[in-house]
């Protein structure tokens, strides 16, 4: 007898050929649900619908289409059993050879800013999984297939061996397990979120408790292995969340070597300083997950001479990030000195040409590079026995909320510069302390235990540039020894969150020494 295939797929692409290909050069009967059906009848291809083959209608506006004893026994049915083959003969039921099932578009429904609850629910897939479970379970016996991509390995696979491989059926049985399970995940992700009531999140208000989900599950899809993690002896590979690629997943590499488990950590360090800049072209070179320079400036390599020049010693093998287009002058300043990866938008072909002689330099473009913010909804970090999760510092700094504290005031040159002092600051891991001047770092103080110690590493760092420059610190000052050392070499501006008990101290010390001191009432901890 022929052999059967069930078709029932929400994503048509690939359908017609494939089901050309089943039928003309295999000798396939394909049963399918009503919309499968139709496209596959409309090609002028043999097809049986559901609801004719079963008897039984598709009821309640589709929710139940394939939920049928004469789908899933055919399903199901084990060949080498011999109750369950004289089942199929009582009850007139043919077994499947092929199942190929793709899901009602959930993810990319809930994705659409307007979606309400009701239309989100419907397009919970019931009846898809409830095949894609069954025949992945009965993988000894039939095919299983989750999305498009997987019809031409399976053509290959008859078209080479006359039949499936166990081991083909068994990989496509895992991979439907995992499909499943992620369609659940995002399902159940959902209805934990405050999107599924109707109050889409916006940037988290300060102060606020949002609830995460009670459950809070990661699963992701391999992107690739990486040859080792931070170090030669941690084996790691790069993971999408997404069902398709996104975030870095949808990056392209121009050129380079392939991407190491630090440039990827780098990059994204890279990613969220470039995205606080979108008005003036940006760049930072990123060295151990801080900047040792970020700059803007009025063309892209004006901003990237900037940064370079901010510590020129640190860039050497850095990783650079760039918000505009890289264009000739600005290639040329790039192969200048050792840079492990460089990310922009775009790249003009005559920079791709210029970079081509630096060919182990990772050149990669992602084109919404200056405004991916969708990647970063939490942090994830491993403790023993779980881990925790937290929203991501995604609060936009607001200058209208800061407290002017000292005698003097900021001129609206100086409230610019530490606005841009305390995007970066942001950034730095924590105790952060940036020092800047002209929309440049000069120095950045990055990850000590001490404050006054970061405050000195910044402050050496900018050298005789610290006169009339601006600091940012990320946490408040306990005493007032960080604002004296600031002064002293040549400080004129402070920012910091305020909230210390001698807040007092400190603004009296600006105040003895004549520098301005703003308050953000904001911190930007980084760990
Ligand atoms: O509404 S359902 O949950 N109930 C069902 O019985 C059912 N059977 C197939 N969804 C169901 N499907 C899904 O319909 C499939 O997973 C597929 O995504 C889609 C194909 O519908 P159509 O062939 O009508 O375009």
């Amino acid at each position: 007898m022929a052999r059967l295939a069930l078709l029932s797929v929400s994503d048509k692409t690939g359908l017609i050929d494939f089901a050309r290909s089943l039928v003309e050069e295999f000798g396939f009967e394909i049963v399918s649900s009503g919309g499968t059906a139709q496209a596959i009848q409309a090609a002028g291809i043999p097809v049986t619908k559901v609801a004719d083959y079963t008897g039984s209608p598709e009821i309640l506006g589709g929710r139940v289409k394939t939920l049928h004893p004469r789908i899933h026994g055919g399903i199901l049915a084990r060949r080498d059993v011999p109750q369950d083959v004289s089942d199929l003969e009582a009850n007139d039921i043919r077994p499947f050879d092929l199942v190929a099932v793709n899901l009602y578009p959930f993810e990319q429904t809930i994705a659409k800013p307007d979606v309400t609850l009701a239309e989100a629910v419907e397009q919970i897939d019931i009846g898809g999984p409830a095949m894609i479970r069954a025949a992945a379970k009965n993988f000894a016996h039939l095919t299983v297939l989750c999305e498009p991509a997987m019809y031409a390995t399976y053509l290959q696979e008859l078209r080479q061996q006359g039949e499936v491989s166990f081991e083909f059926r068994a990989a496509c049985a895992q991979k439907a397990f995992w499909h499943t399970s992620n369609y659940d995940r995002a399902i159940a992700s959902f209805l934990g979120s405050r999107e599924s009531v109707g109050a889409r999140s916006s940037a988290p208000v300060q102060g606020s408790r949002e609830e995460l989900p009670q459950q809070f599950a990661i699963s992701g899809e391999r992107v690739q292995s990486l040859r080792y993690g931070e170090n030669p002896h941690q084996p790691a590979a790069w993971y999408q969340t997404g069902t398709s690629a996104t975030g870095w997943a949808a990056a392209t590499k121009l050129q380079g070597k392939e991407l190491s488990y630090n440039n990827l950590v780098d990059l994204e360090a890279a990613r969220r300083i470039i995205t606080e800049f979108t008005d003036l072209p940006a760049a930072t070179i990123i060295k151990h997950t801080n900047p040792c320079g970020t700059a803007l400036g009025t063309t892209i390599s004006e901003a990237y001479e900037k940064a370079f020049n901010a510590d020129s010693v640190s860039a050497f093998g850095g990783i650079v990030a760039l918000n505009r287009v890289i264009d000739a002058a600005t290639a040329t300043a790039l192969t200048k000195t050792f840079l492990e990866c460089v990310v922009a938008p775009e790249c003009e072909p005559e920079a791709r040409e210029i970079l081509a002689s630096k060919s182990k330099v990772r050149v990669l473009i992602l084109p919404n590079l200056e405004t991916l913010h969708e990647t970063s909804l939490h942090t994830i970090k491993a403790i023993a026995g779980g881990f925790l999760v937290q929203a991501s510092d995604d609060l936009v700094a607001d200058t209208k909320q800061w407290q002017m504290v000292t005698e003097k005031q900021p001129t609206p040159a100086q409230l610019e510069e530490l606005l841009f002092a305390w995007k970066v600051c942001k950034h730095v891991k924590s105790n952060a302390i940036v020092v800047s001047r002209d929309r440049a770092t000069l120095g950045v103080g990055a990850g000590q235990m001490n404050r006054v110690g970061s405050v000195q590493i910044a402050l050496e760092q900018a050298g005789e540039k610290a006169q009339g420059a601006v600091l940012a610190s990320d946490g408040f000052f306990p005493f007032d020894d960080s604002v004296k050392t600031a002064a002293a070499a040549g400080i004129t501006a402070i920012v910091q969150p305020g909230g210390s008990l001698r807040d007092a101290d400190s603004v009296k010390a600006a105040n003895e020494l004549g520098i301005v001191m703003v308050l953000t009432g904001v911190r930007h901890f980084l760990h």
